[in-house]
């Protein structure tokens, strides 16, 4: 096995299409040799991290202990695939300060508001609106977006880029030699 291990960080709002793009660059690294692991925040929110809510301490904790695990899986070699909120900068950038240059790779998906909610795929948006979610990111919790990162990635002309297109623009941008 001649690969190095990385994490590859994306951030975004709910329904920003976080998950898909993980679960699509997993595939495309998978199907090219390379080991992949996917970190998805709303899973490990059921396991590792169940203890934990939404307040902006259990988000930091949240992202401290994916953040460190993650690290764990580049220092075996893994690609590891972070997907969550992680709406703060502070608690993001914590995260790139555990792994060397240039081994993590924040990725932004700049999906508008109003297109997540449009999509509210597990209604939780209009939930959020009617006051029965208390701390939704983006409603009545803060988001910050990166201000240096790696990678974003944006709707063109309104119109989203599919999965696979969103991925190889991950995958261009990883110097895999
Ligand atoms: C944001 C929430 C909230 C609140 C539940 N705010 O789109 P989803 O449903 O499947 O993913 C979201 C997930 C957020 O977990 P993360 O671990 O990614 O968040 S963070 O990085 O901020 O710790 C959403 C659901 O949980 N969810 N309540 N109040 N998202």
């Amino acid at each position: 096995l001649k690969q190095k291990g990385c994490v590859i960080w994306i951030t975004g709002l709910s329904g920003s299409g976080k998950s898909t793009l993980a679960c699509a660059v997993s595939r495309e690294l998978h199907s090219m040799g390379y080991l992949t692991y996917v970190l998805d925040g709303d899973n490990v929110r059921h396991g590792l991290n169940r203890d934990l809510g939404f307040q902006a301490e259990d988000r930091a904790e949240n992202i401290r202990r994916i953040g460190e695990v993650a690290k764990l899986f580049a220092d075996a070699g893994i690609v590891c695939i972070a997907s969550l909120i992680s709406p703060y900068r502070r608690d993001r950038d914590a995260c790139r300060a555990l792994l060397p240059d240039p081994t993590f790779i924040e990725v932004f998906i700049d999906m508008p508001l109003e297109i997540c909610e449009s999509r509210d795929p597990k209604g939780l948006y209009k939930l959020a609106r009617a006051g029965k979610i208390k701390g939704f990111t983006g409603i009545d919790d803060p988001y910050e977006p990166p201000l240096n990162c790696e990678i974003v990635i944006q709707p063109k002309d309104g119109e989203c880029a599919s999965p696979t297109a969103m991925a190889e623009q991950v995958i261009s941008y990883l110097d895999l030699n």
